[in-house]
């Protein structure tokens, strides 16, 4: 017999037999369990002096039910959500409105239902009531109005800007020159394909800009809606990676379910009404090069059978799964909802709202529009910008009245009939995920987050320098923005 072993023992008073020490030996990390069995004895079998296999039964069989009451659901907070009112609405799902099988006329539809739409929210501008058709615009005209959708950008040799608009009718250039910095500055954030509004004067050739406007959101009227309820939102759990942070995760569903944290933790917990997933839930399979070495669970299926087994630990409070680039459905975007065909055990949980990339929902009449941000990639690019100007994104986008811009890039978009990337409806709440990081900011009366990620860096994210934040949930508390910590107990 090993020596330190049966010291450990000696000096805790306590025998041992052949076979309990046998199976003790064999255990990978065997001093960690001693002294678990030595504290599991003195406090729950103080008057057994040798142990036996059965004694390390008796042993594993306590922490299993203990994991298992600090995971299952506090029948406090039980109680508490049994009388809570959790009906919800969703407003958009695209889930089954995707009819495009590629074809260039489904390409002019799509970009004719953006253009109308846009071109709707912008001329609810007074200034803008009227437009002039870029058709007509091929003359001396002094005091135009035209609204199109942007064709190219580029700056000249001296230094002013030309951007190129289209509308149904025709094409037309128009000039932006630099000494004129009001508009200038307000066309370092045009993008490629969106749709904005141009006043000025045409020579014949082209348009003279004095003014260029976007979509633009009226500061919402109402800035603090009545809440005395609490939305969670999370994202980019990564479930399947070896990055992916078990530990924190599991600290999370211990909160939502009453059983981890500080008395205000718990609060919170205990006023959680909705559950909001923003996509990436698994890592996926053949996302990037090379991923498969970063991979524990090397199969689509498994990973959302795991996924399952996590969530299903959340039994009382609604759940709306919204998907990412890296779930098992069409890439292009509007990504419709994750299905059964990859997903069997979480569609059949009952708490489980699916729905499509992006979406509306109506929770308790907090309005949340879920995107989870691949077309960030494409913004940081065309702006230069970095991973963590996700507020500066978020703002410019919702000034745009549309998730995802740029047409063609790395973002994939379905040349659907309608436009469901436009935002139609300012939401109360905008809910990305994707970058990794979080964030909050409140513009004009919208709360514009990004929930993070339960993903530590990965290899990846390594070469483009990205620092995830994870394990930090943000949780719209009563209306007000929390960020709860899941990394440490
Ligand atoms: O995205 C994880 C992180 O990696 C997020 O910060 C975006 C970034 N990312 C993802 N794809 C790209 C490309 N193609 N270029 C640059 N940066 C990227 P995830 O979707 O979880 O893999
Ligand atoms: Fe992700
Ligand atoms: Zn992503």
């Amino acid at each position: 017999m090993s020596q330190d072993i049966i010291k450990k023992f000696q000096e805790a008073d306590i025998l041992l037999n052949n076979n309990a020490y046998r199976e003790i030996k064999s255990n990978e990390d065997y001093d960690y369990l001693i002294n678990e069995l030595i504290e599991y004895l003195e406090e729950n079998e103080d008057d057994q002096y040798i142990i036996t296999t059965k004694t390390i039964r008796n042993y594993q069989e306590h922490e299993r039910n203990k994991i298992y009451e600090s995971i299952i659901e506090n029948p406090e907070t039980k109680k508490i959500r049994e009388n809570m009112d959790m009906s919800y609405e969703v407003l958009l799902n695209t889930t089954n409105k995707s009819y495009t099988d590629g074809n260039i006329n489904d390409l002019n539809k799509y970009f004719n239902s953006r253009y109308e739409k846009l071109r709707s929210i912008i001329q609810q501008n007074p200034e803008f009531s009227k437009i002039n058709d870029l058709k007509t615009t091929k003359t001396n005209i002094d005091n135009l109005h035209a609204i199109g959708i942007v064709n190219s950008i580029s700056t000249t040799k001296n230094g002013h800007k030309i951007i190129e608009i289209e509308d149904p009718t025709g094409k037309n250039t128009v000039l932006v020159l630099k000494d004129n910095e009001n508009v200038y500055n307000n066309t370092q954030t045009i993008l490629k394909d969106e749709v904005i509004g141009v006043s000025g004067s045409s020579n014949g050739d082209l348009i003279r800009a004095d003014e260029i406007v976007y979509p633009g959101i009226q500061r919402q009227k109402i800035i603090d809606k009545e809440m005395d309820f609490s939305i969670v939102f999370i994202s980019d759990i990564h479930i399947g990676s070896k990055q992916f942070d078990e530990d924190s995760f599991n600290r999370f569903i211990k909160w939502i379910n009453g059983n981890q944290g500080d008395e205000s933790k718990q609060d919170i917990a205990n006023s959680v009404k909705y559950l909001v997933i923003g996509g990436d839930l698994v890592d996926g399979i053949g996302i990037y090069p090379n991923q498969e070495n970063e991979l524990k669970i090397k199969d689509i299926y498994e990973q959302y059978e795991e996924a399952a087994r996590l969530l299903g630990d959340i039994t009382d409070i609604p759940i709306i799964l919204s998907p990412g680039n890296h779930d098992a459905t069409r890439l292009a975007e509007p990504q419709p909802a994750i299905t059964e065909d990859y997903a069997k055990s979480l569609c059949k949980q009952k708490n489980i709202e699916m729905v499509s990339n992006p979406s509306l929902v109506n929770l308790d009449n907090i309005l949340v529009e879920v995107y989870h941000g691949r077309s960030f990639d494409d913004i940081v690019m065309a702006l230069n910008y970095t991973h963590a100007d996700t507020d500066k994104i978020m703002r410019l986008l919702l000034e745009k009245r549309h998730l995802a811009p740029i047409y063609g890039e790395r973002t994939s978009l379905a040349s659907e009939f309608e436009d469901y990337m436009v935002i139609d409806q300012v939401p109360d709440v905008l809910h990305t995920g994707h970058v990794h990081i979080n964030s909050h900011v409140k513009y004009k009366g919208i709360h514009l987050l990004n929930s993070g990620t339960f993903q530590k860096q990965t290899e990846f994210q390594k070469i483009y320098n990205i620092t995830p934040t994870y394990g930090q949930v943000p949780v719209l508390n009563k209306g007000t923005l929390q960020i709860l910590d899941f990394t440490d107990d």
